[in-house]
């Protein structure tokens, strides 16, 4: 049963908050959250979001009973053990251990896309440093060519927690890095991803400004 009176602070252009929305779309709970809309960047926090998680991140989990989750791990780690239907994060088995893995490298790539865009959009362009932003985006490469690899193995697997992660991420490069032309390199990893955009959730969800 879904819990009532959730707050999710929220941005449409933030990765890790569309993690949280897509589960809240595929576990039908999303009326059972009030979007609380934050324009943040880390040198430009939200008050009403620090109270609540000093780290200042999105996404937050206001509950009924004032308390706060966060990040977007425990969230939809939370949101999944509140609905009926077939688990999107695996209870126990290889699987369980296998897909949070996957969805662990998804997050990781999400970071280092993140902090490319800081590093190329937020900070002054006399202080930017190009090695960093290499080393970010090699980190990147190599996740893509990992799950190019996961993609070409095992190409219809559940849409779960794992699936999520790896739609947020593509969703984020071709929203911050449409040059990156990722979809050249990982064939097998576009044709899955180009069927997963029929889904409604992932169509609701599309990143924006
Ligand atoms: N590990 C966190 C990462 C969240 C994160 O990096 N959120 C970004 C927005 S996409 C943020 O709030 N940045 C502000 C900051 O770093 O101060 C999660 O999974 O929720």
């Amino acid at each position: 049963m879904a819990t009532l009176g959730m707050t999710l602070f929220h941005s449409t252009g933030s990765p890790f908050v569309r993690k949280v929305m897509l589960v809240l779309h595929e576990t039908g709970q999303l009326e059972q959250v009030a979007l609380h809309g934050v324009q943040l960047s880390p040198i430009n926090p939200s008050a009403a979001l620090n109270a609540g998680n000093p780290a200042g991140k999105l996404p937050a989990l206001g509950l009924a009973d004032g308390s706060v989750l966060h990040d977007s791990r425990v969230i939809c780690d939370y949101l999944d053990q509140q609905h009926g239907s077939t688990p999107l994060i695996p209870r126990d088995g290889p699987s369980r251990w296998q897909r949070l893995t996957l969805a662990s490298l998804a997050d990781a790539l999400m970071d280092a896309a993140v902090l490319i865009r800081y590093e190329t959009f937020l900070r002054p362009a006399d202080k930017r440093w190009d090695d960093w932003v290499q080393a970010q985006q090699g980190k990147i490469d190599r996740g893509l060519a990992q799950l190019e690899h996961e993609a070409a193995s095992a190409p219809h697997g559940p849409f779960d927690i794992a699936a999520i992660g790896i739609v947020c991420l593509l969703g984020y490069l071709d929203f911050r890095q449409p040059q990156l032309g990722w979809r050249t390199r990982c064939p097998q990893l576009a044709d899955w991803y180009a069927a997963v955009q029929e889904r409604p959730s992932v169509q609701a969800t599309q990143p924006s400004a």
